[in-house]
């Protein structure tokens, strides 16, 4: 059931957050959409406009032109940088504090959800505020920031210090494996959880789609925000067709009135 934003809110949508014993929030670049950080899917600007994401955010991409793919990592952490978590991520770090047991799965690299207080975060893909090196995968400390709205459209990577093989971002491509520790967990969560959020994404990648599919499958109820239509419409019990910066607070706010 699709309900179109801003209000109201739906009322059995509210009675099921208020008693959840056991939430999963599972959130993707929308999410951090009014932070101003480009979705991951959203046509690529300045530079990157001739580049698709899944293009550049490969170990093949990364080894064919090192310079090219690190320019686009340092100038998206960079961003990150620069900007600040949103009334979403606000919401999502209040409720964990009004229900201990849930968790938050993200797709996203940033760290938004972290800066607002937001812990115990499951970073599926990994971060931006991490590299660690191409050949012999020692962990390495990441050089200073780019200058916010720096966009270079290409960049050596620092080397590691072990080996002299270029530093990569700590971020998973297509076609790497999962983190097994953090997929572990998230599948554990979402097979407990008795409400799973799914906010903003297009759940387009695996195996992080199958998420909300499993939560359903273990007789979970599945709420979806998002503007646009996605794939798990069917699936959930409620569609709020809306920013995630708005209706997380109307959420909290119907659930929790101060
Ligand atoms: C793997 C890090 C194999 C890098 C990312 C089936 C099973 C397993 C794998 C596959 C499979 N089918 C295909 C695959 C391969 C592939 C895949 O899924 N391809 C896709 C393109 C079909 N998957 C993989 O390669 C994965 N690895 O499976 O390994 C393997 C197996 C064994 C052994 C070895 C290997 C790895 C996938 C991880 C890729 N890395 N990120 C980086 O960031 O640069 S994925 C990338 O996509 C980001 O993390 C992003 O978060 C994620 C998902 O995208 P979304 O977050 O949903 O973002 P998107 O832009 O698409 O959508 C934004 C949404 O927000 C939109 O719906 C929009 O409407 C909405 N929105 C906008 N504004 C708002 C909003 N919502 C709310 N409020 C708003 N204000
Ligand atoms: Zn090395």
């Amino acid at each position: 059931m699709s309900t179109t934003f801003p209000f109201p809110v739906p009322p059995l949508l509210v009675d099921a957050l208020r008693s959840a014993r056991r939430l999963v929030a599972f959130t993707g670049a929308g999410v951090s959409a009014e932070s101003g950080v480009a979705t991951f899917r959203d046509a690529q600007t300045g530079i990157w406009a001739r580049f698709s994401p899944e293009a550049l955010a490969t170990p093949d991409a990364f080894a064919a032109d090192p310079e090219r793919v690190w320019a686009w990592y340092e100038t998206r952490r960079a961003g990150v940088l620069a900007t600040a978590p949103n009334p979403a991520h606000h919401a999502l770090a209040g409720l964990a504090a009004r229900l201990p047991e849930s968790r938050l799965i993200t797709q996203n690299v940033d760290d938004l959800h972290e800066r607002a207080g937001s812990t115990g975060v499951l970073h599926l893909h990994g971060s931006l505020f991490a590299a660690r090196c191409f050949d012999c995968a020692r962990p390495a400390p990441l050089p200073p920031p780019l200058a916010a709205g720096a966009q270079p459209d290409r960049l050596a990577p620092p080397r590691c210090t072990a080996c002299g093989g270029p530093l990569r971002p700590g971020v998973v491509w297509f076609g790497e494996s999962l983190p097994a520790d953090v997929w572990a967990a998230a599948e554990a969560a979402t097979a407990a959880c008795d409400l799973f959020l799914c906010i903003g994404t297009s759940a387009l990648v695996w195996p992080a789609a199958e998420l909300p599919s499993l939560a359903v499958r273990r007789g979970a109820r599945l709420a979806v925000i998002n503007p646009a239509p996605t794939p798990l419409d069917r699936a959930a019990g409620w569609c709020l067709a809306a920013p995630a910066g708005q209706a997380l607070p109307a959420l909290l706010a119907a659930a929790w009135p101060e």
